[in-house]
């Protein structure tokens, strides 16, 4: 669930990476925190076992300056993919606006990645969630090993949704931003057609947004008149999200 703060023009989004154990989740994040510009993000937390494996999530926070009028929040979280943590997964899946799903691509885990993407859509159904009309995301990850499915074998098993997919190497970090910008500006997009909840009841000021301005190339806002966040949340979909 997005949320708003008004005030400061700041929204807040909740960014899920969903997937089989061992598939790269914690490896992805661990690489965008390398790469991400370092004013950008906040510090990655993990909580693991002994075994390097994730027991409740990893967390990494990201901040995208202002994009014309609007700053916005990403919070990133990643859920520990053994069968045995589903509630975790549930909690940690709870208000997210968009998912990015890490799939392995080495052939023993073909069944895996089947497994979970099962789980993923049966967990958010009882969210409410329809994973056609949800922001996703595909990582076809361990792109780098040798014998692995090719991008067409894995989007047959796993995208019935035409969503955007990536062949990535998590570990030496390719692939994983563009995949991470993608989802990002498809969350600000579906963000921008649905009402986020707001954090504070304050007015919004009610001069129009510089980005309004007729002719800069975009399609028409969706946001009724007046509602110049919005305005300004379309407009910020339509850029590209640096964060390098
Ligand atoms: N070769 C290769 N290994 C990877 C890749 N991504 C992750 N790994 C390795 O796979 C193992 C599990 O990764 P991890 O990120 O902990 O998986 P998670 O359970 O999905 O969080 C670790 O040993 C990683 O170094 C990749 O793209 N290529
Ligand atoms: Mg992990």
């Amino acid at each position: 669930m997005s949320r708003i703060n008004p005030l400061a023009r700041e929204l807040s989004l909740k960014l899920v990476y969903y997937g089989p154990g061992l598939s790269g989740k914690t490896t992805s994040l661990r690489s965008i925190h390398k790469q991400v510009n370092p004013t950008r993000r906040g510090n990655l937390l993990t909580i693991q076992t002994d075994e390097d494996r994730t027991i409740l999530f990893d967390f990494l926070p990201l901040h995208v300056e202002r994009i014309r009028e609007m700053s916005l929040r990403f919070a990133l979280y990643t859920v520990p993919g053994q069968v045995f943590y589903t509630a975790t997964r549930k909690l940690v899946l709870n208000g997210a606006d968009g998912v990015v799903f890490a799939a392995d691509r080495q052939l023993a885990c073909r069944d895996a990645n089947i497994q979970s993407l099962a789980d993923l859509e049966s967990n958010l159904q009882e969210l409410g969630i329809d994973l056609h009309t949800f922001p996703l995301v595909f990582q076809y990850n361990k792109s780098d090993l040798a014998n692995t499915m090719s991008q067409e074998q894995m989007g047959q098993d796993l995208n019935r949704f035409g969503a955007p997919e990536f062949c990535t190497d998590a570990r030496g970090g390719q692939g994983v931003m563009a995949a991470l910008k993608i989802s990002t500006k498809r969350i600000v997009k579906a963000a921008s057609k649905t009402r986020p909840r707001r954090t504070a009841p304050l007015s919004v000021p009610s001069s129009p947004p510089k980005s309004s301005r007729p002719g800069n190339g975009h399609a028409a806002a969706p946001a009724s008149g007046g509602d110049n966040l919005l305005t300004s949340l379309y407009n910020a979909s339509q850029e590209s999200q640096d964060w390098a």
